[in-house]
């Protein structure tokens, strides 16, 4: 059994999806980020980031427990636990480890920032929202011409498209970045079609809107972020 701290956003989705595709019995444990839980004691000794999602795998190497942070790392880890959606040649498998880099490093990163500055700064600020939208943009066109030459990001489908997903799904809601781009639509319309990605996006989406208020601002973006623990 694993469980899983959760919160229903892209990065959280990455791992749902990877559990429904591969059938891991899974337990939710919620981590409700505008609330502060992310900063639980308990919760700090497996994350020490303060950012979801988290496994623990109560069947982990050894038989023994084993806990993990970062979304990458834990794609990595069930790739390899299961034998699924990696593959095991070098040449292979370091294709789809560069593409799971690329969404680390790149399109989570650029992507999280350009919503920040569209969506939630409370002030708008025109450099910020240009500089990272043109950086998504950027990215957007990497994947439409990696895509021009493969059905999926490293080959098959793999955990570097789950980690991709999430966070580029949102481009539907502009559906010009689609015309330009039709090898990057074909893939998301592949991959949202996929039973199981269904299934991963919809763990929690049931909750209630909650605003992004006074208080869960400063949770997320106040001085709570960087006091000393
Ligand atoms: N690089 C991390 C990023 C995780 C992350 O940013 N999680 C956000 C939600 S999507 C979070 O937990 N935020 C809580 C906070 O900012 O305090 C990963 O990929 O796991």
């Amino acid at each position: 059994m694993i469980d899983l701290y959760y919160w229903p956003t892209p990065n959280g989705h990455k791992i749902t999806i990877f559990l429904e595709e591969t059938g891991l019995d899974y337990k939710i444990v919620p981590v409700n980020i505008r609330k502060g839980e992310q900063f639980a004691p308990e919760f700090l000794k497996i994350s020490p980031n303060n950012r979801m999602p988290a496994i623990i795998d109560h069947d982990g190497p050894g038989g023994k427990p084993f806990s993990l942070f970062e979304s990458g790392a834990i794609l990595l880890y069930l790739a390899e636990k299961t034998g699924k959606f990696m593959p095991s040649k070098t040449r292979a498998r370091y294709n789809v480890v560069q593409w799971l880099m690329f969404q680390m490093a790149g399109v989570g990163p650029m992507f999280g920032q350009r919503g920040h500055f569209v969506r939630a700064a409370p002030e708008k600020i025109p450099y910020a929202i240009e500089r990272y939208t043109n950086e998504s943009r950027r990215l957007l066109n990497v994947i439409e011409n990696r895509l021009a030459e493969s059905a999926y990001l490293a080959g098959d489908y793999s955990i570097a498209d789950m980690a991709t997903y999430p966070w580029v799904v949102g481009t539907r809601r502009e559906p010009e970045q689609l015309e330009s781009r039709p090898n990057f639509k074909r893939w998301l319309d592949a991959i949202g079609a996929r039973p199981a990605v269904k299934r991963g996006v919809a763990v929690m989406a049931d909750l209630p809107p909650e605003p992004l208020d006074d208080q869960a601002r400063s949770i997320l973006y106040g001085t709570k972020q960087f006091e000393r623990r």
